[in-house]
């Protein structure tokens, strides 16, 4: 049964005549997938609630931030007591040192960080300190990684890009991408080719070490292994951004478990525990270019917000001291995504999936084959993902509203969750 969305309907044509499309990022008008977007009112634990009073179970989790579910009662508490002190005062307060400080002993790549307010600026601001600190400007990417919307990273990116099936975007100047040198991802011979090509010359490579932005896929083995001798033998940076990844394939982010050490790390999401909140981290030597130490200028007022950094500290602190967490998530994802995966095997439906930890993407296919780039990821059957998210809408589960968005597990999901998850997936498998 379709489920009724008057009220979220009325509000979402309310939205449209104020704000494009009606939303404040692309993705969430769920153009690729059809069908209305709810327009969410609640979130605890695993749930949503919508307008119409609809429940859900949700695997979006705000893209990524809410590891520990919504309104997880140690980041209200903290964002309660914050707010009572004031929301915002343009000035140092003392939560910043102690969540870097959290940070950099989950990830000691990192001697210092810089704290900003979005993913999008990390990757800029990371790009930007990179080509000071080489003094050399070419940037490598991969096709379908997305690194936010700065100018010159949205090229051939993932995310809504990839999702609406668009080149770049409209008002970036073909001068400002002529320094990006967009490659496959997974492939360390054109990698070497650019370096062989442009040596001496290439400032970083930037890298989702585990690709969230054309749906979960991982790096083939030895493949980080090769980015990292490729730019220490060239002179060049290696930028991980982390901002998916950071705290959620596992506490120390991907950079724990495939063992690499980047140059340069950026993070955003479980960091902000759900607020606004970026961070870009290196050794002290990279991280003292940057002003007042340097010459690479780069600001904000609500940087290092005290909400957002109380925010984030219960939620980073909750992971650290409480056991088995990613073991759980580990085992629950496994069991969702496996599960699900039969199901469309019962049904005939072609499908098949990446996941590391609790971040997975079930790809609809039209022919057999796995997903191990852009190229490959473009290959998916995304007509018969959209009918997929539909039904799974109408029996309660949130998915992300495109093919090219990893979904993410978090610690509020329960078992029963799961198999009510796995029901609705074979049901809508029969339907389509
Ligand atoms: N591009 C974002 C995730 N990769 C979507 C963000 C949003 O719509 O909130």
């Amino acid at each position: 049964m379709p489920r009724k969305l008057e009220i979220s309907r009325k509000l979402q044509a309310r939205a449209e005549r104020v704000i494009p499309g009606g939303v404040d990022s692309p993705v969430r008008a769920f153009r690729a997938v059809g069908g209305d977007p709810p327009i969410i009112v609640r979130g605890v634990g695993a749930n949503l609630w919508d307008a119409d009073a609809n429940e859900y179970i949700d695997y979006v989790g705000s893209w990524g931030p809410l590891i520990l579910g919504h309104a997880f009662p140690a980041v209200v508490k903290a964002i309660t007591v914050a707010a009572r002190n004031g929301a915002s005062f343009g000035a140092s307060t003392p939560l910043e040192a102690e969540l870097a400080e959290l940070i950099i002993q989950a990830m000691p790549s990192n001697e210092k960080l810089r704290f900003v307010s979005s993913g999008t600026e990390a990757t800029m601001s990371a790009i930007r300190l990179a080509r000071a600190y080489t003094n050399r400007k070419y940037i490598v990417k991969f096709e379908g990684c997305y690194h936010g919307h700065a100018d010159f990273l949205l090229v051939k990116a993932g995310s809504g890009v990839a999702t609406l099936g668009i080149p770049g975007s409209a008002g970036v100047p073909e001068e400002f991408t002529q320094l990006t040198l967009a490659l496959p991802y997974n492939d360390p011979e054109a990698v070497k080719k650019a370096f062989k090509k442009f040596k001496g010359q290439i400032a970083a490579v930037i890298v989702e070490p585990v690709v969230g932005n054309m749906g979960c896929v991982p790096p083939a083995p030895g493949y980080l292994e090769s980015l990292r001798e490729l730019t220490s033998k060239d002179g060049a940076l290696l930028i991980f951004d982390e901002v998916m990844t950071g705290f959620r394939v596992a506490f120390g982010g991907a950079q724990e478990i495939y063992k690499i050490k980047p140059d340069i790390t950026c993070l955003g999401k479980i960091i902000g525990g759900g607020l606004p909140v970026g961070a870009y981290g290196a050794s002290a030597k990279i991280m003292d270019m940057i002003a007042p130490l340097g010459p690479v200028y780069q600001a904000g007022t609500l940087s290092g917000n005290p909400l957002a950094m109380a925010a984030g500290l219960a939620t980073l602190r909750h992971l650290r001291d409480k056991d088995d967490i990613y073991e759980k998530l580990e085992f629950n994802a496994n069991m969702l995504v496996e599960g699900v995966a039969e199901a469309a095997k019962d049904a005939g439906v072609k499908l098949t999936y990446n996941r590391v930890g609790s971040m997975f993407t079930w790809f609809f296919r039209k022919k057999d084959g796995n997903v191990w780039d852009w190229t490959s990821a473009e290959q998916s059957d995304t007509a018969g993902f959209g009918k997929f998210h539909r039904a799974m809408l109408d029996s309660g589960i949130y998915l992300p509203p495109s093919q090219y968005e990893a979904a993410f597990l978090s610690t509020a999901h329960s078992v029963d969750d799961i198999d009510e998850t796995i029901e609705a997936a074979q049901k809508a498998f029969k339907a389509m």
